[in-house]
């Protein structure tokens, strides 16, 4: 067809290629969503080497959500009471700017933050970065990857020498043993465990292992589902490293040769036999040495993790001690094994590349190293010391500095936080604070416009042209298929043109997104992640590449460029890291457990996470009839021994407490939950249910090397909800409330 567009699938990290057409096809009737509208058609890119032409029901079913409820014109108004109007964008930027200059000259830079989101692009990420931290001089960039992503970033990084996943998905089929931790993969990296599942499908020998405190869809298709209790995992790397040890099946040529620090490693795993191990995890022995036979006994083991292990205390270290276990076994750097994060949003990966946390900068480089920030001055041409030597405000820091005052200009873009940050209340009355709010957001209303003093309408995938990267490393060209609504902008240009008003002209004088990625690319050059052959031509012309992707390779075609690509397949294949001296970290950690542990008050461990058909706080899905359908209501999962003791049952309404805060939820009695645990899904905020919001229950400690908050696990009470005790007082439902009214 010579009018379909091929471009990214925008939500989940897997990265699925689509091919999009016109509502009209020459002799068809037009395609429509269920109101009349006229739709894209959309079906799986065959030739995306990710996804091969795959994609799950939230893929199938975007273009049904690009219409609905857009934000189209700029909106301001002085105080959160009063309605919004709107403006011209030319008004709304003299506000911006004005402020952001009278802030920068009585409080300072830091006074301004930027809080982002793994759902920019590219282009998005990098003229933030060069505006905040280089021209403004404020590292007051984070992003919500501090929520997703950040342990996996600084476990890789202190194990490795640098970021970036190591694996790429053609090792789902060729791997013997896949461990899966923490993650549900089934529902939400669907594409990715649907190639697993034909794999292990077809072979017998291939095992999988799911380690997960519920027995998700995930845990279903395992040889071994290892129930453990939430927070335990590193008993359980441990316990399986401890076996492996007596057991001699390592690697000590790999050890000797290409890693540091195994005997503190060693020292710290002689403290984890199997009797305590298992104890500690709530699983059985035998079920432990199961998982330690089969990493043992398999040639090429692949582990694959997300939010079960970076949205914890102990992130890190998680992170950490998973990968202990590959070096520990050589299981890294060849085909079919390795430590492979499985990445959240679409650009994450995209977002570590252009420095897009509050700690890093363009090109995998740190803040804290003086000749990172060198290079990256030089190359923006900025006087040396523009960029400020501390890391800036992490997304919970930035609530936290509204509290105090210290933050008086906050500009959140492609991110819903008075839904998805930790301890909601607190973060809504942090926000209700805020002196000056600015928002940018493709859709209207979202909980978050409540906050706001100005709105900036977002042209959002499709409507702007840009690069993604998924979580192998694979870069894909999204171009603009359709017109924005109304006045809506890409956000790499509502920066840009900031950073101009601003008096920063020559920095920020970009014409298109193609011209800000050839920039960006430029900044990568000699770096881990070089991507400085690539541009939004070689995009177009070649399809999805790999990085790294230095400058020096040539265009080539056929064979040659099949090869070329097989090169950067996967990294640290001589087995050279990227720390030094070359040698991957050991890490010595011992299992600290939860954050918040349970006690007579609290006596549940409280878990949050996915649902197959929802992205997040619904603002796309929720618009969407047939996903609306697949899971209508929320709902609160819990084991019928718990649910006996309480007296409740399926389907009525139990109360949730934790100090922070409550909830109210139909309850789901099921076996697939261990006893003592309950589980909510993220995906309703105030907008979508009544006092139905997870974070109402969670708490903000984080882990204190990533800084990622443990979302994963909050300590709470159960019981049947009375409709007289349910009084719904929160102020903040009156804003909500008076919102709506205003579009
Ligand atoms: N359908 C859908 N897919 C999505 C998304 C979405 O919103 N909807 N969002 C995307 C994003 S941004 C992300 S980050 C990913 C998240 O993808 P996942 O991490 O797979 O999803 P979650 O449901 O958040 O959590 C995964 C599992 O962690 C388990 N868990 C909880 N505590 C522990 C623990 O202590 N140890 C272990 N081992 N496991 C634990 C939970 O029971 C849960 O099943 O999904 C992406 N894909
Ligand atoms: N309890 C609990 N809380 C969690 C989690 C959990 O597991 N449990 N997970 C955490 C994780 S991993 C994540 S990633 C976060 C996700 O949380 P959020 O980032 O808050 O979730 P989204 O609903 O994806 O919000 C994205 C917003 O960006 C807008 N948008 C889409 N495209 C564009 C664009 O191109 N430009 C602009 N400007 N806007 C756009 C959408 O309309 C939407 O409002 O939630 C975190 N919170
Ligand atoms: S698996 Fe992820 S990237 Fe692929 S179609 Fe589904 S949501 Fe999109
Ligand atoms: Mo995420």
């Amino acid at each position: 067809m010579t009018n379909s567009t091929k471009t990214l699938c925008p939500y989940c990290g897997v990265g699925c290629g689509l091919e999009v057409l016109p509502p009209a096809q020459p002799g068809k009737p037009v395609n429509r969503d269920s109101e009349g509208t006229p739709i894209w058609q959309v079906r799986g890119d065959r030739n995306h080497p990710s996804s091969l032409g795959k994609v799950c029901v939230k893929g199938a079913t975007v273009s049904e959500s690009l219409e609905k409820s857009r934000l189209k014109y700029p909106m301001m108004r002085d105080s959160l009471t009063d309605e919004f109007r709107r403006v011209s964008w030319d008004e709304a930027m003299e506000a911006i700017v004005n402020r952001m200059q009278t802030l920068r000259l009585t409080q300072g830079p830091d006074a301004l933050c930027m809080y982002g989101s793994g759902q920019f692009q590219t282009e998005d990420y990098y003229i933030a970065q060069k505006l905040f931290k280089g021209f403004l001089g404020t590292n007051n960039f984070d992003a919500n990857s501090r929520l997703c992503m950040s342990s996996a970033v600084a476990g890789y990084t202190q194990s490795f020498g640098s970021d970036g996943p190591p694996c790429c998905y053609e090792d789902l089929e060729l791997t013997d043993c896949a461990f899966l931790i923490g993650t549900n993969t089934a529902e939400c990296h669907p594409i990715v465990f649907n190639r697993l599942r034909v794999h292990h499908k077809k072979n017998r020998k291939v095992k999988m292992v799911v380690v997960d405190p519920r027995r998700t869809q995930t845990a279903e298709a395992a040889d071994l589902h290892l129930a453990i209790k939430p927070g335990t995992d590193i008993d359980l790397f441990n316990g399986i490293a401890y076996l492996l040890m007596r057991w001699g099946r390592i690697d000590t040529f790999f050890i000797d040769e290409c890693t540091q620090n195994f005997s503190a490693y060693a020292d710290v795993i002689r403290h984890y036999p199997p009797e305590l191990v298992a104890r500690n995890c709530g699983i059985r022995i035998d079920e432990l040495e199961k998982a330690a036979q089969y990493w043992g006994d398999s040639e090429r083991v692949l582990s694959l993790w997300s939010m079960g292990i970076n949205q914890s205390s102990e992130g890190t270290a998680k992170v950490r001690t998973l990968i202990n276990l590959h070096l520990m076994t050589g299981d890294i750097g060849k085909p079919g094994a390795g430590p492979f994060s499985l990445t959240g949003q679409p650009n994450a990966m995209g977002g570590r590349e252009a420095g897009g946390l509050c700690n890093i900068l363009p090109g995998y480089r740190v803040i804290n190293n003086p000749q990172h920030r060198a290079e990256v001055e030089q190359f923006w041409k900025l006087p040396q010391g523009s960029i400020q030597p501390q890391r800036g405000r992490t997304a919970w820091e930035m609530i936290q500095g509204l509290e105090t005052g210290e933050v008086g200009f906050l500009w959140i873009a492609a991110t819903n936080p008075a839904v998805s940050m930790p301890d909601i209340k607190r973060t809504q009355a942090a926000l209700k604070r805020s002196p000056f709010t600015v928002y940018q957001d493709a859709y209207y209303p979202t909980e978050t416009s409540a906050y706001a003093h100005i709105l900036l309408p977002a042209a959002q995938w499709s409507e702007k042209t840009g690069v993604m990267t998924n979580s192998e490393r694979m870069v894909t060209l999204c171009p603009q298929f359709r017109d924005p609504p109304g006045e809506a902008r890409p956000d790499w240009e509502v920066f840009a043109e900031v950073g101009r008003r601003l008096g920063f002209t020559e920095g920020f004088n970009f014409k298109t997104s193609a011209e800000v990625y050839a920039e960006f690319v430029q900044i990568t050059e000699g770096r881990p992640c070089d991507s400085s052959g690539l541009s939004h031509d070689k995009l177009r012309t070649y399809g999805p590449l790999q990085w790294p992707y230095p400058d020096a390779w040539p265009w080539l075609e056929g064979e040659d460029l099949e090869q070329q690509n097989r090169t950067n397949k996967r990294l640290y294949t001589d087995f050279r890291f990227n720390t030094p001296d070359g040698r991957a970290r050991f890490a010595a950690y011992h299992s600290k457990g939860l954050a918040e542990p349970t006690d007579e008050a609290y006596p549940f461990v409280l878990t949050t996470g996915r649902l197959y058909g929802h992205w997040h706080t619904q603002t796309r899905t929720g618009r969407i009839p047939k996903i609306q359908k697949m899971h209508p209501d929320p709902f609160m999962e819990i084991h019928p021994q718990d649910a006996a003791k309480l007296n409740i049952e399926e389907n009525t309404f139990v109360e949730v407490r934790s100090r922070r805060g409550k909830a109210r939820f139909l309850a789901k009695i099921t076996k697939a939950i261990a006893p003592g645990t309950l589980f909510i899904p993220m995906h309703w905020g105030a907008l979508w249910a009544e006092d139905a919001e997870a974070n109402a229950l969670t708490h903000p400690n984080a882990c204190p090397t990533s800084l990622q908050p443990e979302l994963k696990a909050c300590a709470v009470q159960v019981k049947v909800a009375t409709e007289e005790e349910w009084v719904i007082t929160s102020s903040e439902s009156e804003v909500q409330s008076s919102e709506l009214r205003v579009i």
